[in-house]
């Protein structure tokens, strides 16, 4: 009896669904499907160059789940999932999935239905999110006009916004209602005024998000849509929206976070790259741009994914190679008032520049956990996981910046002060911090180093650094010893 009831029972409760505070704990592991891992632990040959598929999969991710648990990410966001163009064009294959040609299929290179189910249940057994990234604005075809007929379900022209280049995006009308891509792949723009299209896309998120157990969607071309497309869109997913408006400017990316949960916060992201890819990097806007966004987005910086690297633009390292420089930029996201986002290959550091460079074979790197940047890594999630448990207010605590030099930073977060900088290996930095809700003589660890100091009157720190090292400091009472030192030591 209880046996014919269960999965009844079970498909009737309503799927768990992650909420937007829920995802606000969490850390973020961004991964190219194809480039991630292979099925059966192989490593084959990858020249990000040839823009092919190189052989990663669903199956893959599953067999390395290990490894990015390991980091500390308690969620991966992976590449869009649904049938893409198949062959080759000028642009190359669609291995990175943004190609889609089929709404209603899955991407076979990547493995099939049983294959991303199982994938969502071995992240959920482990207490992991899946994110799943999808695409609305546009189909593409490998030619100028397209074969509408090769297209599920739009099949035909009038599915779409008549055929013009963008060409201005100072005109949001260009921007939503013209096309993406190339010669080579145009990207047909769906005509998302079209109810024929917005009733399918309500019920397919619905769906897609129901049966793979999604527990967050990254969407992509968020700008390129009518943003009063976009409500009613989280809405029928019933998860955590993320949406890429890929933009530099507060004001305009602004507008997105009253339309969906959160967004990439690439704002920051120009600035936290540009204020240490070189020692001359400005920290100062850095604090300002950070600071319009706390003031100008809905939910301050809260609801916003931060990240130093994804699949769109040159690594960190293929700029700057030096590690004091390399580490301080590593840590913003981790230390900041949003949700920690990185991007594969990240952590082994590799040195990609843009597209397709960038979309490296992570297997190629042997998934070595005992390197620096790998210990880094999940450091800075152990500390941010520790400072969440210790302080209920973490994650409403507004970052403030009680110092800020020419190439020091000081980014406070109680029960975390993070001392940052941009002078470079060669430097030895200080940071004096006046006062904080420290107490008097309260003991603090750095959690890069195990080494420990002691907050002065006021919560007073000041610290001389070495070799450009960032310093992310915490109580001894949140953080301990012990802990500090097994995390540095074991992989
Ligand atoms: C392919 C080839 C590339 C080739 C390119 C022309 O065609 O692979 O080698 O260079 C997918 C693939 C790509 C592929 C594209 C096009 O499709 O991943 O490999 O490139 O076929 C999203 C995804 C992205 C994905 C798509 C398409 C969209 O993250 O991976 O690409 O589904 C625009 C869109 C943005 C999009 C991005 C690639 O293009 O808005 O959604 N990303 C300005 C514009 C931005 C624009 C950006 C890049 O340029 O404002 O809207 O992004 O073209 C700041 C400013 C920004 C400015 C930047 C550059 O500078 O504030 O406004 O962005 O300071
Ligand atoms: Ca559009």
């Amino acid at each position: 009896m209880l046996r014919q009831l269960l999965p009844a029972l079970l498909t009737a409760l309503p799927a768990f669904s992650a909420s937007a505070a829920d995802w606000q704990q969490r850390s973020i592991y961004q991964l190219v499907t194809d480039r991630f891992a292979t099925t059966n632990g192989s490593y084959p040959s990858c020249d990000t160059e040839d823009r092919v598929y190189c052989g990663g999969t669903w199956q893959g991710v599953i067999r390395q789940l290990d490894y990015i648990q390991n980091m500390g990410f308690d969620a991966i966001w992976i590449s869009p999932i649904v049938a893409n163009l198949e062959g080759s064009t000028g642009d190359g294959e669609s291995y990175h999935g943004y190609w889609t040609v089929d709404q209603n299929s899955l991407n076979s290179h990547f493995g099939n239905e049983s294959d991303l189910l199982e994938l969502s249940s071995q992240l959920h057994s482990r207490g992991m999110y899946l994110m799943l990234d999808v695409v609305v604005n546009h189909m593409a075809a490998d030619t100028l006009p397209p074969d509408y007929v090769l297209f599920a379900p739009f099949n035909a022209e009038s599915d779409f916004h008549t055929f013009c280049w963008i060409t201005n995006y100072n005109n949001q009308t260009n921007v939503e209602q013209c096309w993406l891509g190339d010669d080579n792949v145009p990207l047909a723009d769906c005509d998302t005024e079209s109810d024929y299209v917005i009733d399918f896309f309500y019920k397919w998120i619905g769906d897609l998000v129901a049966n793979y157990s999604a527990d967050g969607l990254r969407i992509d071309t968020v700008k390129h849509v009518r943003s009063d497309f976009w409500p009613g869109f989280a809405e029928a997913a019933g998860v955590f929206t993320i949406g890429e408006v890929l933009d530099g400017d507060v004001d305009y990316v602004s507008t997105y976070t009253e339309v969906l949960d959160a967004v990439l916060d690439y704002p920051t992201y120009y600035q936290l790259f540009y204020a240490f890819e070189s020692t001359s990097g400005s920290l100062s806007n850095l604090v300002s741009w950070v600071q319009q966004s706390q003031s100008t987005y809905k939910n301050g910086e809260f609801m916003t994914g931060s990240f130093l690297e994804n699949q769109d633009n040159p690594r960190f390292q293929s700029v700057q190679t030096d590690q004091a420089l390399v580490s301080n930029a590593i840590s913003w996201p981790f230390i900041q008032d949003g949700i920690p986002i990185l991007y594969y290959g990240q952590e082994q550091g590799y040195t990609g520049s843009n597209d397709p460079y960038n979309r490296e074979a992570l297997w190629l790197s042997g998934y070595v956990e005992d390197k620096p940047l790998v210990k880094l890594v999940r450091t800075l999630n152990a500390a941010r996981k520790a400072a969440i448990a210790a302080s209920s207010d973490y994650l409403s605590t507004v970052l403030t910046f009680p110092s800020v030099t020419s190439s020091t930073l000081a980014v406070y977060k109680q029960p975390m002060l993070a001392l940052l900088t941009n002078g470079g290996s060669s430097s030895t930095p200080s940071w004096s911090v006046s006062s904080t809700d420290y107490s008097n003589g309260e003991e603090l660890i750095n959690v890069l180093t195990c080494d420990t100091l002691t907050a002065g009157s006021n919560g007073a720190v000041s610290v001389t650094g070495s070799e450009g090292m960032p310093q992310i400091l915490l109580p001894t009472s949140v953080f301990n010893v012990t802990y500090c030192n097994e995390l540095l030591s074991t992989y």
